[in-house]
């Protein structure tokens, strides 16, 4: 039974890390990183580009006002023989100024952001959907357009290492310890993909924080979003809202290929499936459509 779903495992990883080779796989979030990513997808980058202005001008005024602040204090500082100016009770020229300057800073962060956000929440035009279902504690993927169907978890390695009590720092090939799957989303790079998404039991959430967005999966709800990828590449998530115990241990991969690529994919997944007759028929493949062929 073990070595079945190893075997499987592995042909699976064997076949789907193959093109990744050969392409950067960046976006992820990394160690110690601070600032936010960018991302790899148009709402990303909004996202991104929206909090780089709401940060620079966050440092503007926090320049501004510390150095007035430390410069009044210094420069009029008791030792020096400076007296409080009692009679400044109200100025209205200074109310209106810092009342009129916030608001124009306002402004000028909320037409962006609301641009960015019409267009974040624009599902049409969509030129394929995935319905994405959350269970106690996987994922299940339907492509509604082509049928293919299967249901993603955290790798049998991961989780046995979880349960093992060691400490996965000093055990070999765990740069990305709980976020390997056994079965990856695979998605075409430069697609407009919409994604409905449900949940069978209870609230999950699905985020990847390369695409940019989380969206809630909520039993007996529709939730939509979408994304478009520029680059082929392999992007890692979670489930981001908390679902029971298991709720660490359920992550995501999303695999982009060229258009290419991902058509041999669909092709490979929608094949009739001829399992060869050599290899034992008995095993519980999660799947509905088995990863093992390419
Ligand atoms: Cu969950």
């Amino acid at each position: 039974m073990i070595p079945r779903r190893i075997k499987h495992l592995t042909g699976a990883l064997l076949a789907l890390s193959a093109p990744a080779v050969a392409f950067a796989q960046a976006a992820d979030p990394k160690r110690w990183q601070l600032n936010m990513g960018r991302g790899v997808t148009p709402s990303s980058v909004n996202a991104y580009e929206a909090h780089m202005l709401a940060l620079w001008i966050c440092v503007v005024i926090g320049v501004a006002v510390f150095g007035a602040m430390f410069y009044a204090m210094f420069k009029f500082r008791k030792s020096k023989g400076a007296v409080p100016d009692t009679s400044l009770t109200h100025s209205t020229k200074l109310e209106t100024i810092w009342t009129v300057v916030p608001i124009l800073l306002l402004l000028v962060m909320a037409f962006p952001a609301t641009d960015k956000l019409i267009k974040m929440y624009d599902y049409r035009k969509s030129e394929m959907t995935v319905k994405i279902t959350g269970y106690q504690w996987l994922w299940k993927y339907d492509y509604l357009d082509n049928g293919i169907s299967f249901t993603s978890r955290l790798t049998a390695a991961d989780d046995a290492l979880r349960q093992s009590g060691k400490d996965p720092r000093t055990v070999a090939g765990t740069e990305h310890y709980l976020l390997n799957v056994d079965n990856e989303l695979v998605l075409p790079a430069k697609t407009k993909i919409r994604f409905v998404l449900t949940a069978d039991d209870v609230i999950h959430a699905w985020w990847v924080p390369a695409l940019g967005w989380k969206q809630d999966a909520v039993p007996g709800i529709i939730n939509e979003a979408w994304t478009y990828v520029d680059e082929p590449g392999v992007y890692r998530g979670q489930c981001a809202e908390l679902c029971g115990k298991d709720h660490g241990f359920m992550p995501i991969v999303v695999r982009v290929l060229s258009k290419e690529d991902y058509a041999k994919w669909v092709a490979s997944k929608t094949a009739k499936p001829a399992e060869p007759a050599a290899a034992p028929a008995a095993g519980a493949a999660t799947a509905t459509v088995a990863p093992a062929a390419k």
